[in-house]
């Protein structure tokens, strides 16, 4: 009997163990790839009776008398990569799962190994490949891929994919965000093929503290014993290492480069080879580091010069996916005279850094470990350190990355300093080479004009990131003439957020709350304030552009949108825009 319960046990185990994703592959767009973008056929299934329903099998009625209550052929069709909301009306404040569904033809390949990978999709994704389970993935903005090189047919095939952006308590993000809650498949959908053995990952960077040498590692998707080479023509470099049994190794090398700074973006063609397999990269080599309250890019203090922005389309508005967009609101940021960028409150996508790579702007990368989470579940813990984790997996060879981000705006208490201490020993084991962040807003009014930052947080940081919002949420802007501000470390501080709302074109008096003068009349007061900070590093007002947010319901006024933008969702420019922008041009020009 009772090993008739244990294999029972096991058995239902079994049947309801999901997989993860397997090893994320890098530099997806250097690799051959077959896009499955475009339409995909979707069902609504706001009772989440597709799991038990099994849609995943694509049924379809053999005769007359058989019932099925679903069908992926008759439904309606959503498009890849792209948000659900914006795309249909009655989606736009849906929360829950939609069944996608893709028929594409494939032609095998001998000695090929076929992947599906998955730019993100928010919020938590199930994918079936020929109504076979390929796992699960939790976390809206980070990639993932499943192998299918055995469940792939020749000819037809179909993939399905349950996206569900249902906001739960332990989630990452939990359940309160000001961001729109954007669902589907938002970013690319990939088949890519590669040798049997191939590079699946790579690190090659400056080593830490160095300059003129190159140390990272190389991870083979096979565990075997292997030669790499990894080649910089440019710089007469050629090495060539063996892997462990693992498929792993580490490697050193002097290196004489050309350095990467947002003022000369050099990227360098790095080829890596092993066996049959060979894939090229862009990377740019940089340093960065701190010395007491500096940051230092290449061995020289440097001030940054930011803007904070959500990914959201310019213009047609949504989730951004394209190329176009990137262009548009890094252009913006450009045009502002930043040399930096808080792409908040969760990884962008990987057009918009590796544009940075190429525009020269220093990125702040962060994930949703936003306001407050379940900070004593071990599963969340878990997920935030896996988003983490695919978060650093795809960007490590980026130049324009300068920090990882751990937070935004938690409130103090011990069991949130547990978690996110472990977060940012993780960032550190993961990448050593970039500085750790979080965006801190609790601070001590120890007078009327006086504020510390002491958040036991700061501690765990390279770099403390600050939230005020004087002068919009507390007292007015001139109170910044007044204040002083201190803070617990001897650290680089950035002001990673201020900011006042307005929609474009509302005038009136500098006073009035909501007119584009009372915005541009704060930026000023705030920038006066911020340059007597001797700490200070850098900054990142809120925010680049007006986005949608669930939590903004002024009617004429916010209309569902958070109105702090410098420039409309229209692209229209504020005038608190060229406040900013005369700021960093006068700074650019005297540094
Ligand atoms: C904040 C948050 C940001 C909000 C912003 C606001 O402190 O970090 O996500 O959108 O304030 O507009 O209130």
């Amino acid at each position: 009997m009772r090993r008739l319960i244990l294999l029972l046990l096991t058995f239902t185990s079994l049947a309801y163990a999901v997989a993860n994703p397997s090893l994320l592959i890098n530099n997806i767009s250097n690799r051959t790839t077959i896009s499955l973008d475009g339409s995909w056929q979707a069902i609504i299934d706001p009772y989440e009776t597709g799991l038990n329903a099994r849609f995943y099998l694509n049924a379809k009625v053999k005769d007359k008398h058989e019932l099925l209550e679903y069908d992926f052929d008759k439904s309606d069709v959503l498009n890849v990569p792209g948000d659900w909301n914006l795309q249909k009306k009655e989606l736009f404040f849906y929360e829950g799962p939609v069944w996608y569904k893709k028929s594409f033809s494939y032609r095998k390949r001998e000695h090929t190994r076929v992947f599906i990978h998955f730019g993100a999709a928010n919020y938590y994704t199930r994918v079936y490949l020929n109504g076979e389970a390929l796992g699960e993935h939790e976390g809206g903005f980070t990639p993932f891929n499943f192998e299918v090189t055995d469940k792939i047919h020749e000819g037809d095939n179909f993939v399905v994919a349950e996206v569900n952006n249902a906001r739960r308590r332990d989630a990452v993000p939990s359940v309160s965000t000001d961001w729109w809650n954007y669902g589907g498949l938002t970013r690319d959908v990939n088949l890519v093929e590669v040798p049997e053995s191939f590079i699946q990952d790579y690190f090659v960077q400056l080593a830490k503290g160095s300059s003129n040498e190159i140390s990272g590692w190389v991870q083979l998707g096979s565990a075997a014993a292997q030669q790499v080479t990894v080649e910089i023509s440019e710089a007469a470099i050629r090495q060539t290492v063996t892997t462990d049994a693992t498929g792993r190794a580490e490697f050193r090398f002097p290196a004489k480069l050309d350095l990467w700074s947002p003022d000369h973006p050099k990227l360098y063609d790095v080829v890596l080879s092993s066996g049959s397999d060979k894939i090229h990269e862009t990377i740019g080599f940089r340093t960065i580091e701190t010395r007491g309250t500096q940051i230092l890019l290449n061995g020289k203090p440097v001030f940054l010069r930011g803007i904070s922005l959500h990914e959201e389309a310019p213009l047609s508005g949504g989730r951004a996916s394209t190329q176009k967009d990137a262009e548009t609101l890094l252009g913006w940021a450009h045009e502002l005279g930043c040399n930096f960028v808080r792409l908040t409150h969760y990884p962008h996508s990987e057009n918009m850094t590796r544009l940075a790579d190429r525009m020269g702007l220093m990125v702040w990368s962060e994930i949703p470990v936003y306001w407050d989470i379940d900070w004593e579940n071990p599963a969340t813990l878990q997920n935030a350190d896996s988003q983490l984790h695919e978060m650093i997996a795809r960007d490590h060879n980026r130049a324009s990355v300068v920090f990882w981000s751990l937070s935004n705006e938690t409130p103090v208490k011990s069991a949130r300093l547990t978690f996110l201490h472990q977060l940012a020993d993780r960032a550190r084991q993961l990448d050593s080479t970039r500085l750790i962040t979080s965006a801190m807003n609790h601070v001590d009014e120890t007078g009327p004009d006086t504020r510390v930052l002491n958040d036991a947080l700061g501690e765990y940081l390279d770099v403390l990131g600050l939230n005020e919002y004087l002068g919009w949420y507390r007292g007015l802007p001139e109170d910044a003439d007044r204040m002083q501000w201190k803070f617990g470390w001897d650290k680089p501080v950035i002001v990673s957020e201020f900011g006042a709302g307005a929609p474009y074109g509302r005038h009136g008096a500098s006073d009035e709350r909501w007119t584009e003068e009372c915005q541009a009349n704060l930026y000023q007061h705030q920038i006066a304030m911020l340059k007597k900070i001797p700490a200070l590093a850098g900054m990142s007002p809120w925010v680049l552009m007006d986005f949608h947010s669930p939590r903004r319901l002024l009617p004429g006024t916010q209309d569902y949108f958070n109105r702090k933008g410098l420039v409309s969702n229209h692209g229209e420019h504020k005038q608190a825009f060229y406040v900013l922008q005369k700021y960093y041009q006068e700074m650019d020009s005297t540094k």
